[in-house]
């Protein structure tokens, strides 16, 4: 199916801003917001006990975030068992992240590109409001290697980005900066989709990025937790995240270049993120912190046709999820 040109929304255009702020948002709406996004009453009085920064950010329901990947996985299964740049497993992909999208409100459009001689797309996605001359973008590669369903790599951390994306809507969050979602194209094929979007930004639209958050393996079923180290603000605020949970963590030393915050931080953009570990093995200093083997890898499915929905650990995925929702809205106030 031909998908429209890339329909780009002027990045020069002034969203309407809501009279709801982010701040406006007492305890008790907090309360009511938690419970319509699925959470628990218990979720709510805990998001109303936890420190007045994190108090607007909603707890994210893991099993919606599974939903997410149930699609994905189906969709795989449905289009040669993968969800790979150029296949119809991509496009498939694409068209339900965005069709979720649309449907909760978001202004959604295509960036269309050409990787190994076939068409890619971006999926770019605003949230209308907030200042458009500070923009806080989160993002994760929606592409899967040819091998295999990538439910990990990336299923996870499309289906985190997605599903706060839908919990910023259903709480009707209208913060000071402007947010902006992307689900990035063929990045296994060398970060193609994210380097066609930040080249083809000017230096003006690249200068109203404030941070890039990106997600990329975040539900490793031996899992770690890596913070990227690349701005220290982002860094901080994840740390911050976990340590209120008692999680230690790490700096992500695997990846530097190796995901599509790299584009980003080349230009200039301060970036961050967070990696649950890919083929790098687990040590026993690591294993005594988080649990899990001892000399296996993060992520034994890594790239392999084994990386389906059985390919996640539910407990990193719920931390890492309700992580990028806390720096979303920390991030954005
Ligand atoms: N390049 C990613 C996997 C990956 C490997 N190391 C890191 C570090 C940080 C983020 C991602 C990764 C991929 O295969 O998609
Ligand atoms: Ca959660
Ligand atoms: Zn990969
Ligand atoms: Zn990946």
């Amino acid at each position: 199916m031909k998908l429209p040109q890339s329909v780009q929304l002027p990045q020069s255009l002034k969203l309407p801003r809501s009279p709801l702020s982010g701040r406006a948002l007492t305890a008790g709406a907090v309360a009511v917001a938690t419970l319509m996004a699925g959470g628990s009453a218990a979720g709510a009085a805990s998001a109303a006990e936890r420190p007045a920064a994190v108090a607007d950010a909603p707890d994210i329901p893991v099993a919606n975030v599974k939903a997410h990947l149930t699609q994905l996985q189906s969709i795989a299964t449905a289009n040669g068992g993968n969800r790979a740049h150029g296949r119809p497993g991509y496009q498939a992909s694409l068209d339900y992240v965005r069709a979720e999208l649309d449907a909760a409100g978001f202004t959604t459009s295509l960036q269309e590109f050409t990787a190994s001689g076939s068409t890619g797309y971006n999926l770019i996605a605003d949230w209308p409001g907030g200042d458009a001359d500070q923009v806080v973008m989160s993002g994760a590669h929606l592409d899967s290697v040819t091998s295999g369903p990538g439910i990990n790599d990336n299923g996870s951390g499309s289906s985190a980005v997605l599903e706060t994306a839908l919990a910023v809507a259903r709480s009707g969050y209208q913060p000071t900066k402007h947010l902006r979602f992307a689900w990035w194209g063929a990045e296994e094929l060398g970060l193609v989709g994210s380097s066609h979007y930040v080249d083809s930004l000017g230096s003006a639209d690249r200068e109203k990025i404030s941070g890039y958050l990106n997600f990329d393996m975040i539900g490793s079923p031996n899992p770690g937790y890596f913070v990227y180290d690349d701005d220290p603000t982002i860094e901080k605020t994840f740390k911050d995240y976990f340590a209120g949970l008692g999680i230690t963590t790490e700096i992500e030393t695997e990846g530097d270049g190796r995901s599509d915050h790299a584009p980003f931080k080349n230009a200039g953009v301060p970036v961050g993120g967070l990696f649950s570990g890919a083929d790098y093995r687990k040590t026993s200093a690591q294993a005594a912190e988080w649990g899990g083997t001892v000399g296996e890898p993060f992520d034994p499915c890594y790239h392999s046709s084994c990386d389906t929905t059985a390919n996640v650990d539910d407990t990193a995925l719920d931390r890492n999820s309700d992580a990028i929702a806390y720096a979303v809205w920390e991030l954005s106030q």
